[in-house]
């Protein structure tokens, strides 16, 4: 597919570090689910955690392809690896890059794009998952704070996180209108994460509970206003699906690398298993899964750095990347036969992954309805 010189160099790069620094430790930070500190700090100083940020602001002044291709590269030997970095610029840094005021962007962005601090967005809770709008948290005026009281659940990085962006109600008799987004600091009083998750897949990347408890937040640290702060998040997620979709990609192109060096290495029948039809048929299918996703997602992130509306394309990215992963993966187990169930072998891990991406940054479901809203509204 075309990539720009520079998009070239930067996938390259991340693919030497990966199969080099990530590689070597995707298997044990999955067995006994190790945030892994240290491959975090090499990628920030490979300057991985901000590509798309201008230099001025401490990002790589990169693009925003070069970060999709980035995401891809790490999640082809380590999903978690993937996703601590999606997660970190697709949903704790952008909110700030993309909606913040100067002020915000000057004080909050240049330590996460740098990666001297770690993002999170804190949205989901207990009774709002796909119902976004159910947030239960809430904010109340103070004089020039807010008071946010509540906690939110499944928040990637939380244990690590420096800045976090949140959503919470100001005023329910306004449904969705009636949310709120702000900036919150870990050092803030009464902000603190809480149980990490037991997870079936991603099990190096972190995943605990956000709690709030009397917080007092600067008003200054509101991102955009009433009318404003659901939108956001919402925008937010619909860049962030383009990200998940290239987890997906990269997971499902991960998979297909093992099944395919096994079919050439191990015999049955006399023959190799690649020379099986049956293999071919299902390494046929994968490649050209893999091939279709990739060119939604690339799509879906070229029109993200166009500036183009892209809701309806990343949501289609998505959906199709993450289905065509959970097939791909599940196909490499069954090309590895009992290899592929045990853990000496890394394809379980990468369909245990690969489940994620069918349910985080919205399901499946939610991606069809969001595909289906667009279609309705006439922006196809
Ligand atoms: N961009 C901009 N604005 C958007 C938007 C988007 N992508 N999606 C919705 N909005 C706006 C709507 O236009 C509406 O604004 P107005 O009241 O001014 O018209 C407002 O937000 C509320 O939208 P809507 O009424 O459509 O909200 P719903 O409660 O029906 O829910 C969905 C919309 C289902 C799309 C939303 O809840 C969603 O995306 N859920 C999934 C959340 C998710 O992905 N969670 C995963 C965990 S986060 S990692």
């Amino acid at each position: 597919m075309e990539l720009t010189e520079e998009q070239t160099m930067v996938r390259d790069m991340v693919r030497e570090f990966a199969l080099k620094e990530v590689e070597p430790i995707a298997a044990e930070i999955d067995e006994i689910q190790r945030f892994p500190e240290e491959t975090v700090k090499r990628m920030a100083e490979l300057g991985l955690m901000g590509i798309p940020i201008p230099e001025e602001y401490e990002g790589a002044g990169g693009d925003y392809v070069s970060y999709i291709l980035a995401v891809e590269e790490l999640s082809r030997v380590c999903g978690s690896t993937g996703i601590t970095l999606a997660a970190h610029y697709s949903l704790g840094l952008s909110p700030i890059w993309y909606f913040g005021t100067e002020g915000q962007k000057r004080k909050y962005v240049p330590d996460l794009a740098s990666g001297r601090k770690i993002g999170t967005f804190g949205l989901t809770e207990p009774n709002a998952g796909s119902d976004a709008a159910g947030t239960q948290t809430t904010a109340v005026r103070d004089g020039d704070h807010w008071i946010i009281n509540g906690a939110k659940q499944f928040i990637t990085n939380a244990n690590y996180t420096g800045t976090c962006v949140i959503t919470a109600m100001i005023d329910r008799s306004k449904g969705a209108r009636g949310i709120g987004s702000f900036i919150l600091e870990k050092s803030m009083p009464g902000f603190r994460a809480g149980k990490k998750e037991d997870k079936l897949g991603l099990r190096g990347s972190n995943t605990a509970e956000l709690i709030m408890e009397d917080v007092r937040v600067p008003a200054e640290n509101q991102l955009g206003n009433l009318e404003s702060g659901f939108k956001y998040f919402m925008k937010t997620l619909d860049s962030g699906r383009i990200s998940i979709g290239a987890l997906a990609l990269g997971i499902a192109q991960g998979a297909l690398d093992k099944a395919l060096a096994y079919a050439q290495e191990r015999k049955q029948f006399g023959k190799f298993l690649y020379k099986h039809q049956q293999i071919q048929f299902m390494l046929a299918d994968m490649a050209t899964e893999i091939q279709a996703a990739r060119h939604l997602v690339y799509h879906a992130a070229r029109l993200k750095q166009r500036k183009e509306p892209h809701s309806m394309e990343g949501a289609m990215g998505k959906l199709y990347a993450s289905e065509a992963a959970y097939r791909a993966t599940k196909n490499a187990v069954q090309i590895l036969g009992a290899n592929g169930y045990s853990r000496e072998y890394p394809v379980e891990r990468y369909m245990r992954d690969a489940k994620l991406c069918e349910i985080g940054e919205g399901t499946s479901e939610i991606q069809r309805m969001v595909i289906a809203r667009r279609l309705i509204g006439g922006n196809m």
